[in-house]
């Protein structure tokens, strides 16, 4: 029988309600118990100051690396998955608070253009949050159509990043 064919897919991992440390750990736990997924790196944890509305608590975030045998759009509902279980209330307000917002970075050299799902993901190249601990994990990492990592970064200012030992 042959293997199925496994990628290596690079999460985001967001949270800024319900102590958002906390939040991460147990996202990383359920990550790591889904079937399918090998954990290859888990990056610092990093605080941030929230993108977009500004009277919402402060963010903490983290990139996971993973090797796994999940399609795209399966791991997607996974990840959805796990941010409801972990209390994730989806508002029409764009940019809001969460408990968890996981995000699915990057996939292999995937360019992916599907009505829920996007990658790479829309905002990877101006976000601080994003860019900091994936070059932290994935220094030599390109990103498809937009190139190396390490200049994307060299172009991103901290905006506030903070690495949390
Ligand atoms: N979707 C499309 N592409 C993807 C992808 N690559 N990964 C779709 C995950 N989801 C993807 O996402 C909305 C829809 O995006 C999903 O239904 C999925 O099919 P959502 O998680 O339901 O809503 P959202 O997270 O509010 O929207 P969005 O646009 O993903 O928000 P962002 O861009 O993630 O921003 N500030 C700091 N400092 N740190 C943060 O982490 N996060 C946000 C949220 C705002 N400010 C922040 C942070
Ligand atoms: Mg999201």
């Amino acid at each position: 029988m042959n293997r199925p064919e496994t990628a290596i897919a690079y999460i985001g991992l967001g949270s800024n309600l319900a102590d958002p440390v906390a939040q991460l750990k147990s996202a990383r736990t359920a990550i790591r118990a889904l079937k399918g997924i090998h954990e290859l790196a888990f990056s610092s944890l990093y605080y941030s100051l929230p993108m977009g509305p500004q009277d919402q608590p402060d963010y903490f975030n983290a990139v996971i690396a993973v090797e796994t045998t999940l399609l795209p759009m399966v791991l997607l509902r996974a990840l959805q998955t796990i941010e409801n279980a972990q209390g994730r209330i989806r508002k029409t307000e764009r940019w809001g608070a969460r408990t968890l917002d996981l995000d699915i970075l990057l996939y292999n050299d995937q360019t992916i253009d599907l009505p829920d799902l996007t990658v790479p993901h829309s905002g990877i190249t101006e976000r601080a949050f994003v860019l900091y601990p994936l070059f932290e994990i994935a220094p030599h990492l390109q990103v498809p159509g937009h190139g190396a990592l390490a200049d994307l970064l060299s172009q991103c200012p901290l905006a506030g990043l903070k690495r949390i030992d």
